[in-house]
């Protein structure tokens, strides 16, 4: 439990992840230089001021050689965690590194918790709390666009927005707390029209950034495209293509894709989550129906649906199902596969293309990526965090009461009250405002180390 951390302690974990040639174990805290000293044969790293490295030898204390290695100083305050740190790069042999954490532990640090150097960075003024959550974001993204939301986050892009919007609200509530010090005295010190366009201007801001979650969360994690149609069509050919493997059975067989498959690939530095699946059609079959379930939830899913059709016949039909089936915001390319054998057809398709051929697949990727920029483009800022989504609906709930006060002509102390929630929930969001528990549950989830 987080409840437990103490900052006067001296903390110590290995930083990096398996395997490699050197490995990265961090100390921090105020007995950094004093642990570190016990084993470390070079002394100049007391006398350093900080951002320096230092070689030589880790030695135990029967006065055996453990290893050959660089040392990392870092003086408070500049360090990632404000307080003195070193890292030790030491190479990266289970047993060494075992033996540096023993030294550690022996000469008077305890093992960090998970997220503990972050936590201490926030806890020491060096990044606000929505910057921290980023850290844990910037570590598993594994795509360019994941790693751009969360850059922008740790960079503070995020908290920007919410200090900003604080402030505006912040100013008013101010004024509007006055008068309540004025008590039966008919005073406005806040002004009415300025007070109600800055609440509509942060209802508009909020909206926007909640709505930039949805497709946050689909960036971080893929975005799904739905390859769907009736049987035959060339469904698991066209998925074979994209992730250029035979990843799917392919066969003259109608009926051959039986339950959904899904792969990733990155293109142009989005993830895409592809997802064929079962052709539709009327079956007895069970197996079959339960394929068609599942296709029919992954178009529900789906950010984008490729509507594959090859020939006039049931084209229609299909596509009015996949309009009453799919998000109102999802895309649905009509895909006319199979252009090698008919050239024209009475159905007007969003594009031609030939899986068997690989002809067309490239117009229609950047068709694809066309249309992703696109929905992107909107959003500053997109918010991936679902505890960020919360307190950002709780301070649009606020403000919208705050408004209707407003507009109702209620007394101000009913507006004041709203305006705090409002703060309250912003504040939450960088840390201004703060509990154990919040703490713990952000900082929960971190690996060792970070
Ligand atoms: N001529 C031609 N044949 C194609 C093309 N694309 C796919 N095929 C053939 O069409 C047949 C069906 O292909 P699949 O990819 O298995 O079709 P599917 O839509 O996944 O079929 P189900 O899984 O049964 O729903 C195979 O024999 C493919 O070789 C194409 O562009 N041109
Ligand atoms: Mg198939």
């Amino acid at each position: 439990m987080f409840l437990d951390i103490q900052l006067d302690h001296t903390i110590v974990a290995l930083a990096s992840g398996q395997g490699g040639a050197i490995a990265n174990i961090r100390i921090s805290g105020k007995k950094t230089f004093d642990v570190i000293g016990h084993f470390f044969s070079n002394n100049k790293i007391q006398i350093s001021q900080g951002n320096e490295i230092f070689f030589g030898k880790i030695i135990d204390n029967k006065g055996a050689l453990i290893d050959e290695c660089l040392v990392s100083c870092f003086k408070s305050p500049k360090s990632y965690t404000g307080e003195d740190s070193v890292e030790i790069h030491c190479h990266a042999s289970p047993y060494i590194i075992a033996q540096i954490i023993q030294l550690c532990l022996a000469n008077g640090c305890v093992h960090a918790q998970p997220g503990e150097f972050t936590m201490r960075a926030f806890l020491n003024g060096k990044m606000d709390l929505a910057q921290a959550e980023a850290v844990a974001d910037i570590i598993a993204s594994d795509n360019k666009a994941a790693h751009a939301i969360a850059m922008n986050q740790l960079r503070g892009g995020f908290s920007q927005d919410i200090v900003q919007l604080r402030e505006g609200i912040m100013r008013l509530a101010a004024l509007l707390e006055l008068e309540l010090d004025f008590g039966e005295e008919d005073v406005e010190f806040a002004n009415r029209q300025e007070l109600s366009s800055l609440l509509k201007s942060s209802i508009n801001k909020i909206s926007q950034l909640i709505a930039s979650f949805k497709l946050g969360n689909v960036i971080k994690d893929g975005i799904p495209i739905a390859i769907i149609g009736e049987p035959n069509v060339g469904k698991s050919t066209l998925l074979n293509v994209f992730l250029g493997e035979e990843r799917a059975i392919v066969s003259e067989i109608a009926g051959t894709t039986r339950d959904t498959i899904e792969d990733t690939v990155v293109w142009d530095g989005y993830k895409i989550r592809f997802i064929d699946t079962a052709g539709l059609r009327k079956t007895e079959d069970v197996i079959e129906k339960m394929g068609i379930d599942r296709a029919l939830d992954s178009i529900k899913k789906a950010q984008i649906i490729l509507h594959i059709f090859d020939k006039k016949e049931g084209f229609a039909e299909m596509h009015s199902m996949l309009l009453t089936h799919s998000e109102a915001d999802s895309l649905i390319l009509k895909v006319h596969n199979k252009s090698d054998l008919i050239e024209q057809l009475e159905v007007q398709p969003d594009i031609h293309i030939s899986a068997k051929n690989k002809t067309g697949i490239e117009a229609l990727k950047a068709r694809i990526i066309d249309h992703i920029k696109s929905q992107i483009k909107p959003f500053n800022t997109l918010v991936v965090n679902s505890r960020h989504i919360q307190e950002l609906s709780s301070t649009k709930q606020a403000l919208e009461k705050a408004l209707d006060c407003l507009e109702h002509e209620d007394t101000h102390d009913f507006i004041a009250a709203e305006l705090r929630f409002a703060l309250h929930h912003l504040g939450s969001l960088t840390g201004q405002i703060q509990t154990d528990d919040l703490l713990d549950i952000i900082f929960r989830d971190f690996c060792i180390g970070k």
